[in-house]
């Protein structure tokens, strides 16, 4: 049986400059889950990409001596890369240089103005390039005669025609909207800040310009380029096929969920759905905006040089314990700080000590005292009674927490049924069984190897070759990898090839 399709969704990073560990772990949430949704069961679309507009590129570009074309297609690689290596599962990856994107664009530009929602005017005011955002005259401070937006970015005195989106006319239908759509913004704490904000009332939005070229040229007035976020957001439909409403994809939209950091919820969870509900599109489903990491207490930027690159802690680390330590280390939402002690103490605290050594100690007991061949299953009696708890509901707990988003708490349910395992080894002393009731030893086996099943299963989205590695060693077919599966107890029988450690520590230092 296959689930409702689910369609996720990173943002579309800027090609700037490189990636950082900053965007890896946006799209890290994002594989989770869709890799996660593929093994209950649902069709899962996952998109990622490259947002290669605007102001802000192009300006990197000339800084860099490069024509803005050759530019994007450099940076723009590099995020692919970061895919790789992350071991991303998205199914495809979008550039906004496309031309099926810049049909999608235009499409969605003809139909709000059919729709009467944009007008030509002026727009004069205060525009931060690095944030490729307006802001009200409210929102700025000054330094030393400068001014800033509250993300810390210089703002600019911009004066030139340009055409607006009716915004100022959706605050009250936003509203009904999140009132009618209550889980459409999380976490919680976050959809206070974007009611408020559309509360104090909604300016009409500009969204063209003129004073550069780089961007979808406005159809029927090429003076003007489209706003470089009404371009990006449509990403999001472009790669479902639109404006073809009947394309293979289609019935993707509207998105389960936008993953994003806090820094662009206002574009996701104001202009975005203004736009599609002008355009009589559905809005999306939920957007979440997780928190910022700093690095070592320090704020990581790309402009302020000290970003952490992903592949050199790959190399140093492995690529699972990083994802692990991402994904654990935070609650998704809050701020979290990337310090090497942690992710250390993590990866050898929990990893290696706990499930590498719970794989490790009972599959080699599986070789010596089961021929290496697994039992057939038993019923657990009371000494099983603490394990069969840990594990019974672990699937659906699992299920809801990432539905919510709440991926740290997910991976310590899975590890609270490691630490029950590890608990019973102690009790149960299977080691010394084999002299004075083997059966029994054998039985033991065979209960910590359900449950190490069920752990890996279950880890599998989060660290998808290790876990790989151990449902190998488990001697798991691939077919009976799934979360259906579990369901059902794997026959005695199935030869259980030799373990070999997990996951290697690392000295502090
Ligand atoms: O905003 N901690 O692109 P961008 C956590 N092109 N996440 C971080 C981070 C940090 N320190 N730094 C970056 C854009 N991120 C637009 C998006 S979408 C239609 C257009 C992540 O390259 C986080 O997801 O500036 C943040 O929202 C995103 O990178 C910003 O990427």
């Amino acid at each position: 049986m296959t689930r409702a399709p689910i369609y996720l969704t990173t943002p579309i990073y800027y090609v700037n400059d490189k990636p950082h560990v900053g965007h890896a772990y946006t799209s890290l949430a994002t594989d989770m889950t869709a890799r996660f949704k593929r093994l209950d069961g649902h069709e899962v679309h996952f998109l990622t990409g490259t947002d290669e507009h605007g102001q802000k590129v192009e300006k990197a570009a000339r800084d860099a001596g490069e024509d803005p074309q050759a530019f994007t297609d450099r940076v723009s690689t590099s995020f692919r890369e970061l895919a790789r290596v992350m071991g991303f599962s998205n199914d495809d990856f979008i550039r906004t240089t496309e031309d099926r994107h810049k049909r999608a664009c235009t499409a969605l530009w003809e139909r709000l103005v059919a729709k009467g929602e944009i007008y030509l005017g002026h727009y004069e005011g205060w525009y931060a390039v690095r944030d490729e955002a307006f802001y009200g005259p409210d929102e700025l401070t000054e330094r030393d005669g400068v001014k800033y937006a509250p993300s810390g970015a210089p703002v600019e005195w911009v004066r030139e025609p340009s055409y607006f989106f009716r915004l100022g006319a959706w605050g009250e239908r936003l509203l009904s909207f999140y009132e009618a759509n209550p889980d459409f913004i999380a976490p919680p704490s976050r959809r206070n800040e974007v009611l408020s904000f559309v509360k104090s009332g909604l300016q009409d939005l500009s969204i063209s310009r003129t004073s550069f070229t780089w961007g979808v040229k406005v159809p029927g007035d090429p003076a003007h380029v489209m706003y470089v976020w009404l371009d990006a957001l449509t990403n999001y439909i472009t790669a479902l096929g639109y404006p073809d409403e009947g394309a293979p994809l289609w019935h993707f939209w509207p998105a389960d969920v936008h993953f994003v950091g806090k820094d662009i919820l206002r574009f996701h969870a104001i202009y975005w759905p203004a736009f599609l509900m002008a355009a009589d599109l559905p809005p999306p489903k939920r957007v979440f905006a997780h928190g910022w990491w700093t690095i070592e207490g320090q704020k990581m930027s790309k402009s302020l040089g000290n970003a952490i690159d992903p592949v050199a802690l790959i190399e140093e680390f492995g690529l699972d314990p990083l994802r692990y330590f991402l994904l654990r280390e935070v609650p998704f939402g809050n701020d979290g700080d990337f310090a090497r002690a942690a992710l250390i103490a993590r990866l050898n605290g929990e990893l290696a000590d706990q499930l590498g050594n719970l794989a490790q100690r009972t599959l080699t007991l599986m070789q010596r005292n089961c021929d290496a061949v697994l039992p057939e299953p038993g019923a657990p009696g009371d000494a099983e009674a603490a394990l069969v708890a840990a594990g019974q509901g672990l699937v659906a707990q699992v299920r809801s927490l990432i539905d919510e988003q709440k991926f740290d708490q997910a991976i310590a349910a899975i590890f609270a049924l490691v630490r029950e395992a590890n608990g019973y080894v102690t009790q149960t002393q299977p080691w010394a069984l084999k002299k004075t009731d083997p059966a029994r030893g054998v039985a033991v086996l065979r209960h910590l190897h359900d449950a190490l099943r069920l752990a890996a299963t279950l880890l599998q989205p989060v660290m998808p070759e290790t876990m790989a590695k151990l449902l190998y060693q488990l001697g798991v077919p691939a077919e009976a990898r799934a979360i259906a599966a579990l369901a059902v107890p794997l026959p005695g029988g199935l030869p259980l090839p030799a373990p070999a450690p997990l996951f290697a520590k690392i000295q502090a230092g």
